[in-house]
């Protein structure tokens, strides 16, 4: 069943085996198109994970700050989302619009992501759905504002969180992965792809 941390909604082993093995080959042709990055903060950091997006528009981040592109960085259009993620997010989102930006974040054994919200997309009322594969990851979930109580939780490969509401808004973040403890992704390593409505 479900779990509701704060408005996060977690379905925990929502995608099988064979799901997550064709999720995985969609995001390997994916990501030949638009190969993983690691984008730099404003602050001229580069990030830990790496990334790229599919979509009409993709999440880039340097020294100009974080926005959504119609571009990858290398000068080319971002790949379709492909059907089976788009799938998940019918099964689970909850309204009546699709997403147009797919977010792949690729996590190595050392990878991790500092607390943030999310808050570069036009319209924040809509959910983001997010799909775990590969190695677990300790996530953290935190508060509307900055600093205060948090509450850890380890997100494993099949595992889909639903954003929305309440929970939309919440600082997170992932503190860790554990390496070596999925066979899912040759190599190892995690996977996390969130959907969203980026646009107006
Ligand atoms: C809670 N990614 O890409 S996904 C991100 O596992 C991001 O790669 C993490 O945070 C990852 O922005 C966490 C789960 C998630 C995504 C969006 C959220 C949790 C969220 C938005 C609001 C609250
Ligand atoms: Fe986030």
């Amino acid at each position: 069943p479900p779990r509701d941390i704060r408005g996060v909604i977690v379905h925990p082993g929502l995608l099988d085996r064979a799901a997550q093995e064709a999720l995985v080959r969609d995001v390997r042709t994916l990501v030949e198109a638009a190969p993983l990055f690691r984008p730099e903060t404003r602050r001229g950091q580069k990030m830990s994970v790496r990334m790229t997006s599919a979509g009409s528009v993709g999440w880039v981040s340097d020294r100009r700050g974080y926005r959504y592109e119609p571009q990858h960085p290398a000068g080319v259009p971002w790949p379709a989302i492909p059907r089976s993620v788009l799938a998940i997010w019918d099964e689970v989102a909850g309204v009546d619009r699709q997403p147009d930006t797919c977010l792949v974040n690729f996590y190595d054994a050392d990878a991790k992501m500092g607390m943030h919200q999310d808050r570069d997309e036009a319209d924040l009322r809509w959910p983001v759905v997010s799909i775990s594969l590969g190695d677990e990851a300790l996530f953290r979930i935190g508060n509307e504002e900055r600093g205060g109580r948090t509450q850890s939780l380890w997100l494993r490969s099949g595992d889909v969180a639903v954003l929305g509401g309440e929970g939309r808004m919440l600082h997170h973040g992932i503190d860790r992965i554990r390496a070596g403890s999925s066979d899912l992704l040759a190599g190892g390593g995690r996977l996390n792809l969130t959907l969203r409505v980026a646009g107006a």
